[in-house]
């Protein structure tokens, strides 16, 4: 019996050990070694504290370096050889230092992590203007122990700083709004979302208040974010009522000791839906006063609320148009109401309606002539693309466009269009080639990320958005990568210069292990990774080839009676027996092309010098046309298709090497979902090529793998997911 217990016991180590979820994230501290907790102690090995103690600083400081190395950290009461400092420039100490001038340059969220002498004693200072900057430093200090320490010798591995074993980090964040935006519904759904349902659980709310808040609240705060949009852009007038106001409030109390700041999607026609006023005319004195009051009732619950954010006039919501006012009407409207209370108005520029005019250029034409016209509490939310969160698209030509009022990029980084929780797809490269798409606005390298951080235009606010991929699954994202694009949304947001190749090493060291026999692989395969879905599923400038509703897989035929003609594929692919592709050139197309600035203008109007990404998405092309490659357009096109399947079954290849590398529940979610996405591929693949074969006429080179379906038999997969267009 008692043999039989010890095997047992030690049949369950390595399950217990092993047993993860993914829930912690990227936050799992992982022990450091003996060797390594030693090496620690000759850089840092005393806390002194010139912050109120229960500083949520403090508080995280303290748990991770319990989890790292198995101890507190002793709390100093005067400054000693190896004392980590931590203050703001209130603190007498911080001053004595000389920090307080360089302090004031860094903004609320900025902070200085440096080692200095003072009085003989080597210290290491984390200084900030405010206790916000000291959540991000000691966030940025467990990162860098986290993934430096582990290394053989930290003494010779941490050279952050001018010489060796010192810090000199000092950072400032990109955007002064770093913020999630949850499709989230207050009957629980999630729009697009594909982790369970929401996190917010409105029925418990304001009495119950979920452990998971805080945790969400943690999550974001470690990599930068500070604003969080509660509710779907498709907005209830239900919010703004008094009993989910509370909910909000007791939501807000859990996030405020992590800087992160609530908003709230507003519906346009709240004074009408809710208030019972005859109208929502944002002209109406009647409607002002709605919405001054609803502010001030916000914010006596919620003193730091951060604002509103708008869909307006956009898939059949309701917005200023209604009533023959303007955009900037409706903006201004509100913007007015939370002015009074610092408070902001995030409009969003995704209009496009049921008309002929190309949806690629409606935003441009509806939002262009308001410039300048919004306060300087409104900023507009601009997707990344000009249609829709598409596999690859290129930047939005607003962009640039608007050199008087204040944009901020809208980032998807819920996997609608990219295979939902099934598909592993990191989408750093995505974010980051929109951020470094050149708009030559003022000339060269005016990139949309300079455009739209205050470096090029001096606009008071900046922001940035992602649409969140979080949900109530245990590991919060529904693919154990997908956590991948949250931190790398909120990394970006913080530093957009980082590159996706940084972001991925770190969320690997931290998610999952330090090995590089790990490591290397794993990065390799998610830089590939989105390049492999634009390539499995819409290469060479396609785009909105989905089905109908859940924009899961591939639909190129579809038709739906009495739909409107641009929720269609082929309004966008337009195949024909002479070829495919969007038409948008200056002296043929829809000139949606003339929205951009010089050279990009003339470069994407002529098919020679349009780059070939893009090709499919700016011009209509013949199927024989000769690609740079020497192939025919049609050839490309499959060679391309294959490509992306064949990345794929290399990503499984690559993942199923990993065994020994992760635990077991880790390492079989990852690849069972592999395997969905390796026969979701090759339906992308026979889809699209079968489907468009019957206008190319062409064979499929005989060189790459045979379809594997019937054009018919695919036609009729209907898939019941939800949702409209
Ligand atoms: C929240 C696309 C999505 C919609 C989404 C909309 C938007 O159309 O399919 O689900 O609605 O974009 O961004 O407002």
């Amino acid at each position: 019996m008692k043999n039989f217990l010890y095997s047992l016991f030690l049949f369950l180590i390595p399950t217990l050990i092993y047993a993860e979820d993914g829930s912690k994230l990227w936050l799992r501290y992982q022990p450091l070694s003996a060797k390594q907790v030693k090496s620690l102690s000759m850089v840092i090995s005393s806390v002194l504290i010139e912050e109120p103690g229960d500083c949520t600083a403090i508080t995280e400081l303290q748990y991770a370096w319990k989890q790292l190395t198995g101890k507190e950290l002793p709390v100093a009461a005067s400054l000693k050889d190896y004392s980590l400092v931590i203050g703001t420039e209130k603190s007498k100490l911080i001053q004595s230092l000389g920090l307080q001038k360089e302090l004031q340059t860094l903004g609320s969220d900025g902070f200085i992590i440096r080692t200095m002498k003072s009085k003989g004693n080597r210290i290491t200072v984390i200084a900030s203007k405010g206790e916000n900057g000291l959540l991000y430093a000691v966030f940025n200090l467990l990162r860098n122990i986290q993934l430096y320490v582990p290394s053989s010798n930290i003494l010779r591995t941490i050279q952050l700083g001018s010489s060796p074993f010192t810090f000199d980090i000092k950072e400032v964040p990109s955007y002064k709004i770093r913020i999630l935006n949850h499709w989230d519904n207050l009957d629980g759904t999630i729009e697009r979302g594909y982790a369970g349902h929401s996190l917010w659980k409105w029925d418990e709310l304001p009495g119950k208040l979920s452990p998971r808040y805080k945790e969400y609240a943690r999550a974001n705060a470690s990599i930068g974010i500070n604003g969080t949009v509660l509710n779907n852009v498709n907005a209830s007038p239900e919010i703004l009522s008094n009993a989910y106001l509370q909910k909000v409030k007791a939501l807000a109390e859990v996030f405020r000791p992590y800087g992160i700041h609530v908003y709230l999607s507003v519906n346009f026609s709240s004074p009408a839906a809710l208030g019972g006023l005859s109208t929502s005319d944002p002209l109406n004195e009647g409607v002002q006063q709605w919405w001054k009051d609803k502010a001030k009732e916000i914010y006596g619950l919620i003193p730091d609320f951060g604002g509103f954010l708008v869909k307006a006039n956009s898939e059949g919501l309701p917005g200023p148009q209604d009533f023959g006012r303007t955009h900037a009407d409706g903006a201004n409207m509100l913007a007015d109401a939370l002015k009074p209370y610092n408070g902001i108005v995030m409009w969003r520029a995704f209009v496009y309606k049921s008309s002929m005019e190309d949806r690629a250029g409606q935003a441009y034409n509806e939002f262009t002539p308001l410039d300048g016209k919004f306060r300087s509490n409104v900023i507009l939310q601009v997707k990344n693309g000009p249609i829709d969160f598409q596999p690859r698209e290129p930047f939005s030509p607003l962009f640039g466009a608007m050199t008087r009022t204040a944009l901020m990029p809208e980032f998807q980084i819920t996997q609608e269009y990219l295979g939902a929780s099934n598909h592993l797809v990191y989408l750093a490269p995505l974010y980051k080639e929109c951020l470094e798409s050149d708009t030559y606005c003022s000339g060269e390298g005016s990139t949309v990320a300079w455009v739209t951080d205050g470096k090029l235009f001096p606009h008071p606010l900046t922001a940035i958005a992602g649409v969140a991929n979080i949900g109530e699954d245990a590991n919060w994202c529904g693919h154990q990568f997908a956590q991948a694009n949250w931190y790398a949304f909120g990394r970006l947001a913080w530093n957009n210069e980082l590159t996706p190749e940084v972001i991925a090493d770190e969320w690997i060291k931290q998610t999952f292990n330090q090995q590089k026999e790990f490591v290397e692989p794993v990065k390799e395969m998610m830089l590939a990774s989105r390049e492999a879905a634009v390539n499995y599923m819409m290469p060479l400038g396609l785009h909105h080839l989905f089905a109908w509703g859940h924009h899961y897989g591939p639909e190129p035929w579809c038709t739906v009676p009495g739909a409107r003609a641009d929720w269609l594929p082929s309004y966008y692919h337009k195949a024909d027996t002479l070829g495919i592709g969007f038409d948008r050139t200056l002296d043929t197309g829809s000139k949606a092309v003339g929205q951009y600035f010089v050279p990009l203008r003339n470069d994407y109007n002529k098919l020679k010098t349009c780059p070939e990404q893009y090709l499919l998405w700016f011009h209509h092309v013949p199927w024989k046309y000769k690609m740079k490659s020497g192939q025919t357009l049609w050839n490309e096109l499959c060679y391309t298709y294959d490509k992306g399947v064949q990345q794929v079954r290399g990503f499984q290849k690559t993942w199923d090497k990993m065994e020994s590398f992760v635990d077991a529940q880790r390492f079989h979610e990852v690849q069972s979902r592999l395997k969905i996405q390796s026969k979701d591929a090759v339906w992308w693949k026979d889809a699209c090529l079968l489907y468009f074969q019957t206008f190319s006429r062409q064979p499929i080179p005989y060189d790459i793998e045979r379809p594997v379906n019937e054009l018919d038999s695919l036609k009729k997969i209907k898939l019941n997911l939800l949702h409209h267009n």
